[in-house]
């Protein structure tokens, strides 16, 4: 088999095993969120903001991928989201059957609203279907106002673009309006959000967000059954 056909093998066996997790979060009501971005963006850290904002009143729970370390469940368990750790050893992604081994031993019971923070990369997560609701690309002011045109794959496929690191802009060049443009080609109609999980700005939109998000599934459910 060419290479090509080998990662579209691949691709397909992932595409079935995320429609089965997709399948399982609508039984559940869970609303499952994909998080996506280069390493440091700040994943970890706006999950530490929504729990902290969110102070109990939603059953969240996380699954976090990484190369190496758990210091990322670490964080997110000690900021009260029950966190399960995936170490990939190398690979650059999560992928599908990763996800549904690691929920199956997290014991994490019934959950309102699963993050799913993926390795830090702005490629190779794009192509992996995880089962969520949606994903979401991260892009921090320090990293550049001309990555959504660099890595259109990503940026394409979220539903939703949070900025981070507003706190920062004062100090780095960073075109609000390019990116606006970029976006606005890549993914028409995708939401645009600013946040800095330093001070907390930005913050109660992005769980404004995800509450709505959270009732439509819940509507569409009800509905359903
Ligand atoms: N100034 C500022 N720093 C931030 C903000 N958010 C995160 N950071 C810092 O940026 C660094 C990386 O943040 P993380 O939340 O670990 O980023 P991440 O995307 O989860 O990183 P990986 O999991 O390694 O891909 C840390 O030193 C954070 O303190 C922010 O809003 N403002
Ligand atoms: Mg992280």
């Amino acid at each position: 088999m060419t290479r090509v056909g080998v990662r579209e093998r691949i691709l397909a066996e992932n595409d079935r095993e995320a429609e089965r997790l997709r399948q399982g979060f609508e039984d559940s009501g869970t609303l499952a969120v994909n998080l996506i971005s280069s390493p440091g963006s700040g994943k970890t850290a706006l999950l530490e903001a929504t729990a902290r904002l969110v102070d109990g009143r939603l059953r969240l729970a996380s699954i976090v991928g990484d190369i190496a370390t758990e210091r990322d469940a670490e964080r997110l368990r000690a900021a009260g989201i029950p966190a399960r750790q995936i170490l990939t050893g190398g690979a650059c992604h999560l992928d599908a059957a990763q996800v549904r081994a690691a929920l199956a031993g997290a014991g994490f019971g019934s959950v309102d609203l699963l993050f799913i923070e993926n390795v830090g990369n702005l490629v190779c997560p794009a192509s992996y279907d995880l089962g969520e609701d949606f994903k979401v690309a991260l892009l921090s002011v320090a990293e550049g106002d001309d990555k959504p045109f660099k890595y259109p794959a990503i940026f394409s496929r979220a539903d939703v673009t949070v900025i981070t690191k507003v706190d920062l802009l004062p100090h780095v060049r960073f075109d609000l309006g390019a990116v606006r443009g970029q976006l606005a080609a890549l993914r028409p109609g995708g939401r645009l959000l600013l946040t800095s999980s330093r001070t907390g700005d930005g913050v109660a939109d992005w769980c404004r967000l995800l509450q709505e998000r959270l009732l439509a599934k819940a509507s569409s459910f009800a509905f359903v059954s």
